[in-house]
């Protein structure tokens, strides 16, 4: 692997849009008993009904400790997904995987951001975050892809989408927090996204979902389903804290224009709940400090716009909540080409998340 100090966009890279095609869906095995209940138990378990929803579509990779490794194997009984022993410090490879560009002679390669645990010590979610800000440059090397590292600019995966001709998403609460680049203008990074990602439109919304802990991801709030058309999480209920984001996200999309030149249409998805740990799920995390606690009165950010595109399927979660139908009933129209498969979510959705936060596509090389 060379680390490469020129950017994609200089070198003909671009990142594609989720749905281009993939060669694998990246994984990395939740252990961490600060963040996952019951020493990650039940997570493993949601992980591994995951992973075999994802290899019905394509070959999934999972990165493992050593420490797990024997266990992870054993339950990812399948032989479309691979194990390999990476370490970690957790369990979201979204945001601490490399983000894959392409280029149109066939070359994969991967932009390796710096990352601070959604925010450092000024907010961030556990200390230290080493290991996870290694995994990136791990996953490149087993893939022997070239690698472009952004030292010092912190960005983390869910906090941005693409639709592949040139129009990034994304939202001011996280890429302008004071914790991830205060040293940066909003100029400045999004001269470092439209050189790292080769897009030319950025699209501000001003949050994201309500008490999400990463400081409002975009995948957890609005997705692109295709060029000129995006997935909004919606409520009507002028009570929930979501009702104004939503409004404010829906203003600005309603006005944007894409990369060449499109309005948006959006559709919008239900959001869950509102939805909450129980006392006992909430005792089963072990308490560290530094660490997120977890308290059965705070609202879990739970979102069914977090699902992860796959070659032919969509992975999204449910909650056992009325919205369920309503939701996969929505993603099935948008994405009439796809089949969309729904798998329990809401252990994933404990630890912070969901499934497009767990899992991170590699493109399949492209010839044009
Ligand atoms: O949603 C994500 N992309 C990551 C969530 C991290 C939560 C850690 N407790």
């Amino acid at each position: 692997m060379t680390t490469l100090s020129s950017t994609p966009r200089a070198d003909g890279f671009r990142m594609p849009a989720e749905w281009e095609p993939h060669s694998q869906t990246w994984m990395i095995w939740p252990e961490r008993p600060d963040n996952w209940r019951l020493g990650g138990k039940p997570a493993q378990a949601a992980f591994t009904a995951v992973a075999k929803a994802i290899a019905r579509f394509e070959p999934v990779t999972v990165c493992v400790s050593a420490g797990q490794y024997e266990n992870a194997r054993a339950r990812l009984d399948d032989p479309r997904i691979r194990v390999v022993e990476i370490s970690s410090d957790d369990a979201w490879v979204r945001d601490t995987g490399p983000t894959f560009v392409i280029d149109d002679q066939g070359s994969v390669r991967g932009v390796d951001w710096t990352f601070n645990a959604w925010g450092g010590l000024d907010g961030g979610l556990y200390a230290s975050w080493v290991r996870d800000d290694q995994v990136a440059s791990k996953i490149l090397e087993v893939e022997r892809c070239d690698r472009y590292r952004t030292e010092g600019f912190v960005l983390e995966g869910g906090s941005i989408h693409v639709d592949g001709e040139g129009t990034l998403i994304t939202t001011e609460e996280c890429l302008l927090n004071r914790n991830r680049n205060p040293q940066l203008s909003r100029e400045q990074i999004e001269t470092v996204l439209r050189e790292h990602l080769a897009v030319d439109t950025i699209i501000w919304l001003p949050e994201g979902l309500y008490n999400d802990e990463t400081d409002g991801h975009v995948d957890n709030f609005c997705c692109f389903v295709r060029p000129g058309e995006v997935l909004l999480a919606w409520t009507d209920d002028p009570a929930d804290p979501n009702y104004p984001r939503c409004q404010a996200a829906l203003r600005v999309l309603e006005q944007a224009r894409d990369a060449r030149g499109r309005s948006l249409q959006v559709h919008k998805l239900p959001i869950p709940g509102p939805l909450y740990a129980t006392a006992e799920e909430c005792a089963g995390v072990d308490r560290v400090a530094g660490s997120q606690p977890r308290d059965p009165s705070v609202r879990l950010a739970g979102s069914y716009v977090n699902f992860l595109i796959v070659n032919g399927g969509i992975i999204a979660p449910r909650f056992d909540d009325p919205k369920d139908a309503e939701a996969e009933a929505i993603l099935r129209r948008v994405f009439p080409e796809h089949e969309v498969v729904m798998v329990p979510g809401r252990e994933i959705l404990l630890g912070g998340g969901n499934i497009h936060c767990i899992t991170q596509q590699q493109p399949a090389p492209q010839r044009r």
